[in-house]
């Protein structure tokens, strides 16, 4: 029995659950992960990540000195070679070439990519940084690729885009809906909660997603739409929901304008009109309707079907009609609740990871917003101008109005749509500095390599799903020269002031991770009332929270929307999405399993990676018929875009006509097969939706056979789905 030198209590960095778990270290190694069972939001309770998967943090690739590459004269695709450098060469290295380009060719074409899985006090640091020294608002990260579809639309349904309600209310739910999330696999912790409210409650679930997800199990009622046809099925329940009077003509009149003239536009809506164009059978469309219409209180949890999507705002937009018009908002066990990713993507736009917005969601443009933050920052002037998003900053990285790009923590390499455009606007740029625990595919193109350290070797605080601000504690020491992303931030940004000569500095000393909060705090209304002490006090506070005897605010909406009244949005079922031909014959949907984490940095440096070691593509046991395909055999898939090599697994979680690819796997990425078409309102890529042929394919040379066959993998799933 080993004995731990001590525990260290802190929050689980993998997704937007936000488990609190205890770190057991014994000679500076985590060789236990465990949870408090007197705690939220978890409640004793992890996922085989959060327990079996932090070994990351130990694994000997982790960057221990800052890298210069040496070969700059090469393009950027060729590998690259490093030298090793001491922090002073490396920093002022990355100073003098960004203060060059700023002189060269203006600060605006400086962007940083902000980071969903470091502290609230590390992308405060970056935002300042950026805004305050170079005069860019080009700061955005991972959630344009991830939540921007809910985000446009619930700011312009209501005026906010967090999750509305608590993942405490879950297990009390009486109905709720599920769509686009594959929930078990995603955030565990929240399907336990929900299976819980089923079970235990006998609460209705709706599951409407076109995969067989294992939520489906426990639905009263799963809609298998087609794929990207959601607007037409949400319009098609409102339609049954005004038709037979089952909307709440209180909530419609106190809290929402413009149902008149929605209510006209949905007219042609029929359950037979939307049974068309989604493949659901008119009938079950009206029971869902009803089943959320005459509930007392329902809730609506979605995820990336709904958000990632080139209509991804109307999929949002025509969700949030549905829950104004029935009044299921504002109340427990009710709202809008699109469940965040990262572990802390929510905090990462909270601390003004944003390109319009200093943290939350005070306006760069908003005259008052901006002299708060230049008093705060030492009278530097700031650019009232929004700047790019992530795809766009893509885009200008091509025509030449993005020059050098600041990655904290993200890997664009992995997750943009369409890599063979997205590496082509990487070689376009100028200079690259990635600042990572390890060489990430993104990194590999980068000019300068700055080794942070991990959630594990730091201080600070992640902000969870539902808002509740908690805290990461430091429980072993940094692995080799590794340093916090804020720490690193501070001493760059004071050489890059030292080079353009500031008269006052925007103020980058700090003794530590809760001086940059206690900053952050005072210019931030919402956030005014949580200080690390009362964290440690209460376990995490959930924003808004204006003043030090505010309680927080588990559920939002109780007496009025941000932007007033809820409005109506008036849509029209249409769709832009590339579709399935002669040519290229199958729908390609990709996502997530329970096992790995996006690109793979980290999970397949894990344990995890033993037990899910290879890529495979989901089939339908119809379509593997009719191409002669059985688990197992080798494929290639090609898109216009691309083509990749994997394995194939047969399965009926998939439609007929549909195929499925986690985005795991850097030697099958599923994104050399995206494509880059965005919404033109939220400018999310249509990540759930391309098509593609598949082609049987002999073994590769440089791909072994893995231990584990892949149908026990897939049983295996199934087992781990059901022990939590
Ligand atoms: N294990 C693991 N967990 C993660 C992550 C991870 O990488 N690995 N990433 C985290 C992050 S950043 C995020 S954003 C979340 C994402 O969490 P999810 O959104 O749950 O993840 P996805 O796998 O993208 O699955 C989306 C679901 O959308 C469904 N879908 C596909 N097309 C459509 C459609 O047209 N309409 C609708 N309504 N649904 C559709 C799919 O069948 C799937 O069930 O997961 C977080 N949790
Ligand atoms: N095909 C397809 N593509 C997708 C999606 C999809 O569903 N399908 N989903 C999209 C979504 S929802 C998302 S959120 C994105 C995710 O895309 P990214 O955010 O680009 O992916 P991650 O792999 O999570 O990148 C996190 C990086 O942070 C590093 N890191 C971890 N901890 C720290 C730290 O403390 N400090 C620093 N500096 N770095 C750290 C990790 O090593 C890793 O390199 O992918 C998107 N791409
Ligand atoms: S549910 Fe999410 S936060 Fe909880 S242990 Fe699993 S990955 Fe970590
Ligand atoms: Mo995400």
């Amino acid at each position: 029995m080993i004995e731990a030198d001590k525990t260290v209590l802190t929050t689980c960095p993998f997704c937007g659950v936000g488990c609190q778990v205890n770190l057991h270290i014994k000679d500076g190694m985590i060789y236990r992960v465990d949870a408090p069972f007197d705690m939220a939001p978890n409640y004793g309770m992890l996922c085989v990540k959060g327990r079996f998967g932090t070994d990351y943090v130990m694994h000997p690739s982790r960057v221990k000195t800052p890298l210069i590459r040496v070969n700059r004269d090469e393009p950027r695709s060729n590998p690259p070679v490093w030298r090793e450098a001491t922090w002073d060469e490396a920093l002022d290295y990355v100073a003098e070439n960004l203060t060059r380009i700023a002189s060269e060719h203006g600060g605006e074409t400086i962007a940083a990519y902000a980071c969903a899985k470091a502290t609230n006090e590390d992308n405060y640091l970056l935002q300042k940084f950026i805004r305050a020294s170079f005069g860019s608002n080009s700061v955005d990260h991972c959630a344009r690729l991830c939540h921007a579809g809910s985000v446009t639309g619930l700011q312009l349904a209501i005026g906010s885009s967090a999750m509305s309600n608590s993942i405490a209310e879950m297990e009390h739910l009486d109905t709720f809906i599920v769509t686009g999330s594959n929930t078990t696999e995603t955030h565990p912790v929240i399907s336990n909660f929900l299976k819980r409210a089923v079970r235990k409650n006998g609460a209705k679930l709706i599951v409407i997603d076109p995969r067989q997800i294992e939520l489906t199990d426990f639905a009263t009622l799963w809609l298998r739409q087609n794929v990207g046809s959601d607007v037409a099925l949400w319009q098609a329940m409102a339609h049954v929901v005004v038709n037979e009077e089952l909307y709440d003509k209180d909530f419609v009149a106190r809290r929402t304008e413009g149902f008149d003239d929605y209510i006209e536009s949905l007219e042609h809506c029929t359950p037979e009109w939307a049974e068309e164009i989604t493949g659901v059978p008119a009938e079950d469309i009206r029971q869902a309707a009803r089943t959320y219409a005459n509930a007392g209180a329902a809730a609506i949890y979605w995820g990336m079907g709904i958000s990632q999507s080139v209509h991804g705002t109307d999929n949002t937009l025509a969700v949030a009609n549905l829950a104004l018009m029935c009044g299921h908002v504002g109340k427990p066990g009710t709202g809008l609740n699109p469940l965040r990713g990262q572990n802390n993507v929510q905090g990462c736009s909270d601390s003004g990871g944003l390109p319009p917005y200093f943290t939350a969601y005070q306006r760069v443009d908003d005259e008052a917003a901006r002299l708060k933050f230049e008093g705060a920052w030492g009278g530097r002037e700031l650019n009232p101008k929004p700047g790019l998003t992530v795809t766009e900053i893509m885009d200008g990285a091509l025509d030449g109005k993005i020059r050098a790009i600041y990655i904290l923590g993200e890997d664009p390499m992995s997750s943009e749509p369409n890599l063979a455009h997205a590496r082509h606007a990487m070689e376009h740029l100028e200079f690259i500095v990635c600042q990572d625990i390890f060489i990430n595919r993104s990194g590999e193109m980068a000019d300068v390599i700055l080794p942070s350290t991990s959630f594990a070797e730091k201080d600070g605080t992640f902000i969870n799903s539902d808002r509740r601000v908690q805290r990461v504690r430091k429980a072993i020491e940094p692995i080799g020269d590794s340093r916090p992303d804020w720490e690193i931030l501070c001493d760059l940004a004071r050489r890059v002031e030292a080079r353009m000569g500031v008269e006052a500095s925007a103020g980058y000393d700090y003794a530590d991770a809760e001086e940059v909060w206690e900053e952050m705090r005072s210019v931030t209304p919402d956030f005014w009332g949580i200080t690390y002490e009362r964290i440690a006090r209460e376990g995490g506070v959930h924003w808004p929270c204006p003043a030090a005897d505010h309680p927080g605010t588990p559920y939002l909406f109780e007496q009025e929307f941000p932007r007033g009244r809820g409005k109506f949005w008036e849509l029209e079922y249409g769709t832009d999405s590339e579709q399935p031909d002669a040519e290229y014959p199958f729908i390609l949907s990709t996502g997530r399993v329970l096992f790995h984490w996006h690109g793979g940095t980290m999970t397949r440096r894990s344990s995890l990676d033993a037990i899910w070691p290879e890529a495979a593509i989901e089939l339908h046991p119809a379509d593997a018929e009719r191409l002669g395909l059985a688990t197992s055999d080798w494929v290639n898939v090609k898109s216009r875009r691309g083509q990749i090599t994997l394995r194939v697994l047969v399965t009926g979680r998939s439609p007929e006509g549909v195929v499925f690819i986690p985005f795991h796997f850097a030697e099958a990425a599923a994104n050399i097969l995206t494509n880059n078409l965005v919404d033109p309102r939220a400018k999310i890529p249509d990540y759930k939706l391309c098509a593609v042929a598949i082609e049987k394919t002999s073994a590769p040379d440089d791909r072994p056979e893995t231990e584990v066959p892949l149908t026990e993998r897939g049983a295996m799933q199934d087992r781990a789905q059901q022990v939590h």
